[in-house]
């Protein structure tokens, strides 16, 4: 498919980052659809280059608009670990792990980033952040959400994301934070514009 200027295409694997993503961009009429391509992950401390490294890469392999995030948990206590390795520790050590890995610290303060890549193919990316700042909680609460949700606290609230559910985390999350400012962007400047229905491409 040549490039437009009216379709955003989200490159992930995981399907609940894409919801989340389309239910914040919508709400702003900006169309997103779901690209199922494997990425290329460089080793970095950044996240953000990390996202804009596979977000271009992948923007002029298929001649499309390309958006890449990356996230992470990082947690004060030990030196901000996960952080770029959250997927790693997360399908090695999981949410118990994490939970023996901050046992017996006072400080369990803790945040989430996202860095978003948003890649014109040979035309470099516009980079949006968003932080989500809390606690790690002391047992893992709640089904909702996905991931390390079950076990962070945003700051002000007393329950976990998976327990607030969808709804709550589209308004505060790191990624409603990040994707919120690259709906702006692209509004002011009339990309991928829609009052239409997104979808998922197979
Ligand atoms: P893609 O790279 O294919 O987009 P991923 O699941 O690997 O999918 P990330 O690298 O961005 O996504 O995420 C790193 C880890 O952090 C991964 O284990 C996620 O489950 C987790 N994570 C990311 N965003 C999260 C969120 O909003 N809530 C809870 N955990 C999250």
């Amino acid at each position: 498919m040549p490039s437009d200027s009216s379709t955003l295409w989200f490159a992930t694997s995981n399907r609940n980052k894409f919801h989340e993503a389309q239910s914040v961009l919508s709400r702003y009429g900006i169309s997103l659809r779901h690209l199922r391509r494997q990425k290329t992950e460089i080793q970095s401390r950044s996240l953000t280059t990390i996202a804009r490294f596979a977000a271009e890469k992948i923007a002029v392999k298929e001649s499309r608009i390309v958006v890449v995030e990356d996230s992470g948990l990082f947690v004060e206590a030990i030196g901000g670990f996960p952080g770029p390795f959250s997927s790693y520790v997360l399908t090695t050590i999981g949410l118990s792990g994490m939970l023996r890995l901050i046992h017996g610290f006072r400080n369990r303060s803790a945040y989430f980033q996202a860095a978003i890549a948003l890649s014109f193919p040979g035309s470099g990316s516009a980079m949006f952040t968003g932080y989500a700042r809390g606690r790690i909680s002391k047992k893992a609460r709640g089904s909702q959400g996905f991931g390390y949700d079950p076990i962070f606290i945003r700051n002000g609230a007393t329950r976990t994301f998976a327990e607030m559910g969808l709804e709550y985390k589209n308004r505060y999350s790191h990624r409603a934070v990040a994707f919120g400012k690259l709906a702006r962007w692209c509004r002011a400047r009339g990309i991928a514009r829609s009052e239409t229905t997104i979808t998922t491409e197979s």
